[in-house]
C-alpha cells in the first residue's frame, strides 16, 4: 500500500505479477493447441494472441522503457498491436505457436523482473510507486478476464471448475434514496489508476433512488415471460433495431426445454437458471429496455460512483463501497474464485456507506453514460489506452465481475464496451429520479 518501502513495493509487486501470470496459465494450460489457435468467436482472439499480447506488452513498458533493454523480437510487435489487427482476423496472422509464446512471456517476464529490481520505483512518473508495473499487472488480469469470455464461448467439454458462491440474502429494502449534493469523482491519489480515472473533481447528484442490488435472473425472466423483447416500447430506435437484426429474445447462453423452464450454459455446463443471482451476459440494449419496462432507467456513472463511494457521514469518497481496505473473500465475488455472480446478499461486508450491495464483483453493471474525459484528464502513459475512445458508440460499466481481479479494479475504475456486446459478464441495476425530499424510510416506497 502507500508508504511501502522500495523494497516492500517491489516484493508486493513481484507477488501481483506472479498471480497474473498463474492465471494466465491456468488459463492457456486449460486446454490443447487446437484449442489454443482456434477463433471460438469472431469477437475475441485465440486464447494465443492473448498470451503473446500480454507478453508484448510488458515488453514495452517493462524490458524496452523502465528497463531502456533492446527488443527481444521486434519483429513480432506489429501482429500484438491491438490496433493493427481486427479480433476476427489475428487468427489469420502468422503468431507464435503456444509453445513459442510461453517461452516469449517467460524471457519477457525475466527481463521485467529484472527491471523491477533495478527500477527506483520513484523519480520520473512512469517509475513512481510502481506505475509501470501496476499498470502492466492490470493488463494482464484485464486480458485474463477476456479469456475467460473466450472460454464461455468455446464448446466442447468443460475444462474450468470452482468452488459455488456463498448463499445469499435478500437484502431488505429494494431500494436505496441517495439525496442530492457533491460527491467526489475521481482520483488524483490513487497510485495505480489509469489515466481515465483522475483527476478527482466534484459533481452535483440530484437525488436518486438506486436498486440495492443488481437485477436478477428472477426478475429479468418475468421481462421475458411478458413479453419484453417483443414489444418496441420498451426499446430505444437503436436497440430496438439491434434486438432484429441480432434476433435477440433473451440473455445470451439462455435457452428453454420443453417445459418452459430456462436453462444456461455456462463454461461448457448446463443448468438451470436460479432466481436469485445477478443476469449476465446482457447487452446495453437489453438493460435499457428491462428498465425502461419496469419503470426505472439506468443509473448514470456519477450516480453508480456516487452509490459506491459517497460516506454521508464524512462527505468524503472511499476508495471501495466498504471502505479504504483492499477487497478480501468477504468483500466481493472478484478473481475468478467462483466462476458466476453471487445471490444477491452474499456480501453483507461489501455494502456501501449508502447501503447499496455488490457495486464491485459479480458483474459489470451498465450505465447510461458514454466514455468521456474527466474536466482536467490529462493521457498517461498512452492515447491508445483511453483517448482514443472518448466519445466513441460506447457505454460505461463499472464494479468488476467475477472474472475481474481485485488489481483491476477500484470503485473509480471505468470499463466501457459498445452497446451491443453481451459476451462480457455484464449486467446491471436500475435507478429512478427522486424528488429532494422524497427520503420516506427504505421499505415504505411504492416498488
Ligand atoms: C478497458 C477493458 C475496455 O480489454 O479492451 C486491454 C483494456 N486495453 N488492452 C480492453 C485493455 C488494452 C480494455 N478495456
Ligand atoms: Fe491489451
Amino acid at each position: 500500500a502507500e508508504g511501502d518501502s522500495p523494497e516492500a513495493l517491489r516484493t508486493r509487486v513481484a507477488g501481483l505479477l506472479a498471480a497474473a501470470r498463474a492465471r494466465s496459465t491456468a488459463l492457456t494450460d486449460a486446454v490443447d493447441e487446437a484449442d489454443l489457435v482456434a477463433q471460438h468467436s469472431p469477437l475475441m482472439s485465440p486464447l494465443v494472441w492473448d498470451l503473446a499480447h500480454i507478453g508484448s506488452q510488458e515488453e514495452l513498458w517493462l524490458v524496452r522503457d523502465v528497463g531502456g533493454r533492446e527488443p527481444l523480437r521486434p519483429e513480432i510487435d506489429g501482429l500484438y498491436d491491438a490496433f493493427q489487427h481486427s479480433r476476427a482476423s489475428r487468427v489469420t496472422l502468422p503468431l507464435l505457436t503456444p509453445p513459442e509464446a510461453r517461452t516469449y512471456v517467460a524471457e519477457v517476464r525475466d527481463k521485467a523482473l529484472d527491471a523491477l529490481h533495478r527500477s527506483p520505483l520513484s523519480g520520473r512518473r512512469l517509475e513512481r510507486d510502481g506505475f509501470a508495473f501496476g499498470m502492466i499487472v492490470q493488463h494482464e488480469q484485464q486480458h485474463d478476464e477476456t479469456m475467460l469470455a473466450t472460454h464461455q464461448l468455446r464448446t466442447g467439454a468443460p475444462v474450468l471448475h470452482a468452488p459455488a458462491p456463498p448463499p445469499g440474502r435478500t437484502p431488505s429494502a429494494r431500494e436505496v434514496y441517495v439525496p442530492a449534493g457533491p460527491f467526489e469523482m475521481g482520483t488524483s491519489v490513487e497510485p495505480w489508476a489509469l489515466d481515465n480515472e483522475r483527476p478527482a473533481h466534484a459533481v452535483h447528484v440530484d437525488a436518486f433512488w438506486i436498486d440495492t442490488a443488481p437485477v436478477t435472473n428472477g426478475a429479468y425472466a418475468e421481462f421475458v415471460d411478458a413479453g419484453g423483447y417483443d414489444d418496441p416500447r420498451w426499446w430505444s430506435a437503436a436497440g430496438w433495431r439491434h434486438r432484429l437484426d441480432a434476433g435477440l429474445s433473451a440473455p445470451q447462453f439462455w435457452e428453454r426445454d420443453g417445459s418452459g423452464t430456462w436453462y444456461r450454459r455456462r463454461f461448457g455446463v448446463l443448468a438451470p437458471v436460479v432466481p436469485d443471482e445477478p443476469v449476465v451476459h446482457v447487452c446495453f440494449h437489453e438493460a435499457d429496455a428491462y428498465a425502461r419496462w419496469a419503470g426505472r432507467r439506468l443509473p448514470t456513472e456519477a450516480e453508480w460512483e456516487k452509490a459506491a463511494r459517497h460516506d454521508p457521514a464524512t462527505g468524503r469518497s472511499r476508495r471501495y463501497p466498504w471502505g479504504d481496505e483492499e477487497p478480501t473473500e468477504r468483500h466481493a465475488n472478484l478473481g475468478q474464485r467462483h466462476l458466476q455472480p453471487a445471490p444477491v446478499g452474499a456480501y453483507p461486508a461489501g455494502v456501501s456507506a449508502l447501503g447499496v450491495h455488490q457495486l464491485v464483483g459479480d458483474v459489470w453493471e451498465w450505465l447510461s453514460s458514454g466514455f468521456e474525459a474527466y474536466p482536467g484528464y490529462e493521457t498517461f502513459p498512452y492515447p491508445e489506452y483511453s483517448e482514443v475512445f472518448f466519445g466513441g458508440d460506447y457505454r460505461m460499466l463499472r464494479g468488476g465481475s467475477f472474472g475481474t481481479d481485485p488489481s483491476a479494479v477500484r470503485a473509480t475504475f471505468r470499463n466501457w464496451d459498445h452497446p451491443v456486446r453481451r459476451q462480457i459478464f455484464a449486467g446491471f441495476r436500475c435507478a429512478r429520479d427522486a424528488g429532494p425530499r422524497d427520503d420516506r424510510p427504505l421499505g415504505d416506497r411504492p416498488l
